[in-house]
């Protein structure tokens, strides 16, 4: 399982400032433009994950921007872009993971008390969600083809 670098297209790594002083307790702060290379129209979370068996995502956007952090607890992240896949252990309070469009993405493997936080870049539009894995490799091809057609006028 890679963690070290984000070998997918459409991803990367997110890294929040973590503030921990003589206190109990963890600060991460995300800030518009200085962390989130987008501006956030939505953010929502995830929680009562508590079932190793659960499976969630398993879906690509073909406009929609994220960044999806794992606050507490830990799961994987597959990534799937195509072409590569890479599994990625969620873990880490202050290190997100951009979701970019055209990115088949699922979540498992969820500890207990696992919370998921995901910023996005719009509203929710179901019409912007690719579900079936056919339907994502055939638009990622025509994707292809209309850059190759661009590129070549
Ligand atoms: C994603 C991953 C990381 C809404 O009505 N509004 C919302 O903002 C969201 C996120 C969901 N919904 C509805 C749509 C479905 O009827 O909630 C239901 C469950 O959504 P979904 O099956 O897409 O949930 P996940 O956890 O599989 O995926 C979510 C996001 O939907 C998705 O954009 O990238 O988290």
């Amino acid at each position: 399982m890679s963690e070290s670098r984000i070998l997918v297209r459409h991803s990367g790594f997110v890294n929040l400032k973590r503030i921990v002083d003589a206190r109990d307790g963890v600060l991460c702060i995300m800030e518009k433009d200085r962390d989130i290379p987008f501006e956030i129209k939505r953010v929502y979370y995830i929680t009562n994950l508590d079932c190793m068996a659960s499976l969630r995502g398993k879906h690509a956007h073909k406009k929609l921007q994220q960044i999806i952090f794992c606050i507490s607890g830990s799961f994987i992240l597959s990534l799937d872009d195509g072409v590569t896949k890479q599994d990625i252990y969620m873990h880490h309070d202050n290190q997100g993971v951009i979701l970019g469009p055209e990115l088949w993405h699922t979540m498992h493997d969820f500890s207990n008390g696992c919370v998921i936080l995901v910023a996005a870049s719009d509203y929710y539009d179901e019409s912007d969600y690719i579900r079936d894995y056919d339907q994502f490799l055939a638009y990622i091809r025509q994707k292809q083809q209309e850059v190759r057609h661009d590129t070549s006028m």
